[in-house]
């Protein structure tokens, strides 16, 4: 297997960006400081702020149209995690990974001793009922008209099996949560019943819920269609948020932020469960139409820092939570690694900027009916270019100034597309 991004690449290149680097840093903190900011504080938080990478991202995904591979695929799941520490150890802020079961399915012995040699983790496992698994012999009935919620309770059984199993490989290798995604739905009004769907759904999850380890937790996500065009059965916040409440303590919602309808107020739907106290995790991405799995803040940065702002605004009521942070996305014109390690870069800079707001200030335009105030605050922590605070959180930490830039340099990808032979398969794309 390629050996990783070697030290020397990293010294080599960070050797030719730390000049302006430090430059940079000092004219940005002297500004904060002015604000009566330390920048030091900052870059502390966000040093701490982590955020899971996805198996099936790292190899190219596709749409239902083509699946166009690129070179050098990881071909299965130890490959995968190689990759997943190639983009920790530029980025340094993706120590964990988070598995698709049956996509990643390996002896958990092998998959926590390869975790612990590249020093990675793992975060919230996922379950995969939203498709026919015809070389698992534990799930042999079809899911083309549903799973959890299916009509005939021998499908729903394999379902919850399928999950059940998907916990005990995550409990072998240090995994806390189970997240369930279901493409069950209906393509015509008339279909399905919409209301019995749902009640088959949830004696599915509470079957699920049950089988859970004492420490774990379960997150339900949403997502508003696709498959199903007419209804889904698990489609919004709401439904989520009912699914959470009638699970009980161990479950909670899961914000994809490609899930919504056009225009829904995401921040909003993450306040409200931070008030509730239902805020599972996110899989973080982004979008202009639908699903689109975009690296996150590549269309709309602004909506993740509006995302941020609500987390930071939070404050103790969010530590209480301990959201998992995780990303979801399908990259099919780029290198999905390269897509990865800036991915995390956008979502740490959507955190430090919402770090930058100044609350108090903030507040008080709130209270005074200040709109125009109100805004303009809440811009300027926006406005401020981060970088310099990101990059020296990177390189403090072991990792790449630019790590793009390195990890071109390091010639990984090419190394890697001699070994892997390029491969047409789904084998953990994107559906
Ligand atoms: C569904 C989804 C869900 C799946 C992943 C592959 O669209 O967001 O999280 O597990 O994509
Ligand atoms: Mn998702
Ligand atoms: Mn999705």
């Amino acid at each position: 297997m390629a050996a990783r991004i070697d030290r020397d690449v990293i010294d080599k290149s960070n050797e030719q960006f730390q000049e302006a680097l430090e430059a940079d840093y000092a004219a940005l903190g002297a500004r904060l400081d002015r604000r009566g900011i330390a920048i030091d504080d900052i870059k502390r938080k966000v040093a701490g702020f982590t955020v899971a990478v996805p198996s099936w991202g790292v190899g190219t995904g596709g749409t239902r149209f083509a699946r166009f591979p690129g070179g050098g695929e990881p071909r299965g799941i130890f490959e995968k995690l190689n990759d997943c520490a190639v983009i920790n150890d530029l980025g340094r802020a993706t120590p964990a990974v988070s598995l698709h079961i049956p996509w990643d399915k390996a002896d958990p012995a092998d998959l926590r001793a390869k975790a612990e040699e590249l020093g990675l983790g793992f975060d919230a496992m996922n379950s995969n009922t939203f498709q026919d698994h015809p070389d698992d012999p534990s799930q042999p009935l079809s899911y083309k008209y549903g799973s959890l919620s299916h009509t005939d309770a021998a499908v729903r059984q394999q379902a919850v099996e399928h999950n059940l199993e998907t916990v005990s490989i995550g409990e072998a290798i240090g995994s806390k949560a189970l997240t369930v995604w279901i493409g069950d739905g209906s393509n015509f009004p008339g279909q399905s019943d919409l209301g019995r769907a749902f009640e088959r759904y949830l004696g599915a999850m509470k079957e699920i819920t049950k089988g859970l380890p004492a420490d774990w937790r379960i997150f339900s996500e949403h997502k508003m269609y696709e498959p199903a065009f007419y209804s889904t059965v698990v489609q919004d916040w709401g439904t989520s948020y009912l699914t959470a409440v009638e699970l009980g303590e161990k479950a909670f919602c899961l914000v994809d932020l490609g899930h919504h309808a056009p225009n829904v107020n995401m921040e909003q739907i993450v306040s409200r469960l931070i008030h509730s106290r239902k805020l599972g995790g996110f899989h973080f991405n982004d979008s202009k139409y639908g699903d689109d799995d975009l690296d996150a803040g590549s269309i709309d940065p602004f909506r993740l820092f509006l995302v941020f702002n609500e987390l930071v605004e939070a404050g103790a009521r969010l530590d209480a939570l301990g959201p998992s942070y995780m990303i979801d996305q399908s990259h099919n014109v780029t290198d999905p690694i390269e897509s990865l390690i800036r991915t995390a870069g956008e979502i740490r800079r959507a955190y430090a900027q919402a770090l930058l707001v100044d609350r108090a200030a903030l507040r008080g335009f709130q209270d005074e009916n200040d709109a125009l105030m109100a805004s303009e605050t809440l811009k300027a922590g926006f406005r401020f270019d981060v970088e310099p605070i990101l990059a020296k959180a990177r390189l403090e930490a072991g990792g790449a100034i630019d790590p793009i830039a390195a990890y071109r340099t390091s010639g990984y990808r090419q190394r890697v597309s001699q070994e892997r032979p390029a491969s047409r398969g789904s084998g953990g794309g994107i559906v």
